[in-house]
């Protein structure tokens, strides 16, 4: 222990000049050194204890960031530290002959990735997966890597394509405001809360892939169900609040809105957030090519849901007549017709009439819809027109950054999803999110813990194993073959009977009795059901949870919103035949739907796949206290942050795991080079004609030899230098087990 604190000058003040005498306990009282290990690999022993105190120490003199083995731990400052990610630190980080020696950074992360797919022997596509609790930052640190590859990309671009290339790096990083604003909102655990995940391909070109020449965005699962419903202490996606207040006294006339105007879908408006800046989403939007009238456009259809919002019904007296609406709403309905310039009396009816198609010959038979599904249809026409406008924004966004599929050759991957949640009530929407982060957890405990003890066992190498926290039967607990809550989910759906939450609680907790993962909530008085998860239990309720994954759309809605006259809806909800019909199938046949479920469990595959063809770093950002303060790091908070991820297992298979791999056929591509001169060399020197001496003068053969040696050094110079150039590069640990060993 001594040693490698001694090993790690420690500073000058009189304190650290000590000579450093004692135990453990000594040192770990000395907490003034313990903020100098800049690697948790470097505590000793590893323990959560002491790598707590590590991080605290750390936390408490500023310094965010610490490597711990494979990994970066970056925790929430919770404060300003622009110093920290300056453009002249970017290109400090950049231009260090090895950036690993400097201060641990997540722009170390950013430039190993930069320079690994640079690599000239064996470019990799990389990816970066940030991943930590609800507020603990990963959104943040996205950003900044974004902003750290334009600033090193942008520096090696040369000068004629240095403005294209300027566009394109600032249209990349506008995409963040748009996004944010859209898809990003205020939430118990975070004001700035990612409500979708997102997976963002940074596009390098050739030869030597220094220039971004674009990116493409891909998104999972919009949590679209908060347009329409709010917790009380939550908001609506920010761009509701921004509308609401940065319209000029014009658009408010336009839009509707006028000041002070109360809507039931945007709770909690007289909050103000930094995320409310509607000037800097409006200059975004511009920025990749959004122009001012449909952004306009946008905006109207937005101030539109919330005239939505505020159509209340009431019950109605007689079971054959549609509810009336309530007084206060009769004025959203009008503008509601006019805003999304849609017939209002077909709008009424469509909210308020189910047409159901029956028999052989498949009447069509209306039926007035009692309150609760008037409310169910009005949220629904919310969610339907927010989906489709976010999706539309991404592929617009794509179509503004996306380069040509011939100017790029690799790309760095950037992974930013919503972290692990657990609020007072849990649906569906968290159930997918923290069924995200298990599967990330498992890649991570599969690509680097498992990979590297079944590889050293391969190997043969001796090591003593370390227990890891998998979380397989929490996986097969949730999305496992045969039986699992999703197919169990799926199975309710598919049957499409009348199912109450109390029947689901009880389902699950007949046909999955036993699973290590499942648990009951014996407190709650709703129906309910507790999934221990790899970063803590989780109860869930089971109200809704079927509706929700069936996600139903009255095949009504979609025609009316066809019927719309707005540009905006027109391109949105495009009069297609073969979309109806397929519509029609899925809210009125039997034939199998695709739940949400089974949707974001084929794009989790997806994500999975090509992480998987990537190599991976890992960044664990922590969130050091839950209310967003700086200077403050509760421990007991952290622990269990820390216990979550496995980082001590991490550590202490980092610690003693082998620093440098090499695959054999790598070895062999970099250094064969030099084995051949030597052969040639040796035979040049002591080829037999020159040892016994025949000729006089040169000898003929030797001659030869050495011109051909010589032909040889030339042919290979370029190739020398290359692999020269490379010399300094670390050499990457590869995803699949190689042959490896101590170099
Ligand atoms: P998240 O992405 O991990 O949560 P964010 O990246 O949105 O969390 O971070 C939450 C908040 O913490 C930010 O809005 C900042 O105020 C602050 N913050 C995070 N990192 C830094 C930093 N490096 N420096 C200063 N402040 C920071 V979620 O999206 O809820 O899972 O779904
Ligand atoms: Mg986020």
């Amino acid at each position: 222990l001594l040693a490698e604190v001694n090993g790690h000058s420690l500073g000058t003040d009189a304190q650290s000049r000590e000579p450093l005498r004692g135990d453990l306990q000594n040192f770990l009282g000395g907490e003034t050194l313990l903020h100098q290990l800049d690697d948790l690999t470097k505590v000793n022993p590893v323990t959560l204890e002491t790598v707590l105190r590590c991080l605290q120490a750390r936390y408490m003199t500023d310094t965010f960031y610490t490597n711990a083995g494979c990994a970066l731990v970056a925790l929430n400052p919770f404060k300003p530290v622009p110093q920290l990610y300056s453009p002249e630190l970017m290109r400090e980080y950049h231009a260090a002959p090895q950036p690993q020696k400097l201060k641990p950074h997540i722009f170390t992360v950013g430039e190993q990735t930069y320079r690994n797919v640079k690599s000239l022997i064996e470019p990799v596509n990389q990816s970066i997966v940030v991943s930590g609790e609800s507020g603990a930052g990963k959104t943040w640190t996205s950003r900044c890597l974004m902003k750290f590859y334009a600033v090193v990309a942008s520096s090696s671009t040369s000068w004629e394509s240095h403005q294209v290339a300027e566009r394109i790096e600032q249209r990349i990083l506008n995409s963040n405001p748009v996004m944010e604003a859209f898809g990003n909102a205020c939430t118990l655990r975070n004001n700035n809360s990612s409500r979708f995940g997102k997976f963002i391909q940074l596009q390098l070109n050739g030869p030597r892939a220094q220039q971004m020449t674009g990116a493409a965005v891909q998104t999972y699962l919009l949590e679209k169900t908060r347009v329409a419903c709010q917790t009380s202490s939550e908001r609506n996606f920010h761009i509701f609040y921004q509308i609401c207040k940065g319209a000029s006294a014009d658009e408010r006339l336009q839009w509707h809105l006028p000041e002070g105007a109360a809507f039931s879908w945007l709770p909690n408006p007289e909050w103000t957030l930094e995320e409310d800046c509607f000037e800097v989403t409006r200059e975004a939007m511009l920025h990749l090519g959004i122009d001012t009238p449909t952004q306009n456009n946008i905006f109207k259809v937005l101030a539109g849901l919330l005239h939505l919002g505020n159509m209340q019904f009431a019950d109605s007296e007689d079971e054959a007549q549609p509810c009336q609406l309530m007084d206060c709403a009769k004025w959203s309905v009008k503008t509601l017709a006019s805003l999304l310039q849609l017939p209002r009396d077909t709008l009424l009816e469509t909210l308020r009439i189910r047409t159901i198609k029956a028999g052989r010959q498949q009447q069509v038979f209306r039926k007035p819809c009692s309150r609760a599904e008037c409310d169910t249809r009005r949220d629904c026409l919310a969610k339907l027109v927010y989906a489709r406008l976010f999706d539309w924004l991404v592929s617009v966004i794509n179509s503004s950054i996306c380069a040509d599929p011939n100017a790029w050759t690799t790309f760095i991957g950037l992974l930013d999803v919503y972290g692990f949640e657990s609020f007072p009530n849990n649906s569906l929407e968290q159930l997918c999110i923290n069924y995200a982060n298990e599967k990330l957890q498992q890649h991570f405990v599969a690509h680097f813990l498992r990979a590297q003890q079944e590889e050293y066992a391969v190997e043969g190498l001796e090591w003593s194993f370390v227990n890891y926290q998998d979380n397989q039967s929490c996986l097969d607990l949730i999305e496992g073959s045969p039986i699992s809550i999703c197919s169990l989910l799926n199975e309710e759906c598919r049957l499409n009977r009348p199912s109450s939450a109390a029947q689901l609680q009880t389902r699950i907790e007949s046909v999955l009795a036993g699973r290590p993962c499942l648990g009951q909530n014996k407190l709650s008085r709703e129906p309910s059901f507790i999934v221990v998860h790899y970063a803590g239990p989780v109860c869930y309720h089971t109200a809704g949870l079927v509706e929700k994954n069936k996600d139903p759309v009255p095949p009504e809605l979609t025609r009316l919103l066809q019927q719309s006259q707005d540009p905006l809806l027109k391109v949105l909800f495009p009069t297609n035949p073969k979309e109806n019909s397929q519509e029609e199938s899925s809210g009125q046949s039997r034939a199998p739907v695709l739940t949400v479920v089974s949707k974001f469990k084929a794009s989790l595959e997806q994500l999975l796949q090509v992480l998987q063809s990537t190599t991976p770093h890992y960044i664990r950002c922590i969130k050091p206290n839950s209310h967003g303060q700086a200077q403050t790091f509760i421990r007991e908070e952290v622990l269990s942050q820390l216990e979550a991820c496995g980082l001590v297992e991490t550590i202490h298979i980092s610690a003693a795991g082998f620093p440098i791999r090499v695959s054999h056929q790598n070895f062999v591509d970099r250094y064969e080079l030099l084995r051949r001169l030597r052969l040639r060399a040796s035979s040049g020197l002591h080829s037999p004609s020159h040892a016994k001496g025949h000729s006089k003068g040169p000898p003929p053969a030797k001659e030869a030899t050495l011109q051909s040696l010589l032909q040889d050094i030339l042919h290979t110079l370029p190739i020398l230098t290359r692999a020269a150039a490379t010399l300094g590069e670390p050499v990457e640990a590869r995803p699949a087990p190689v042959r490896c060993g101590r170099t």
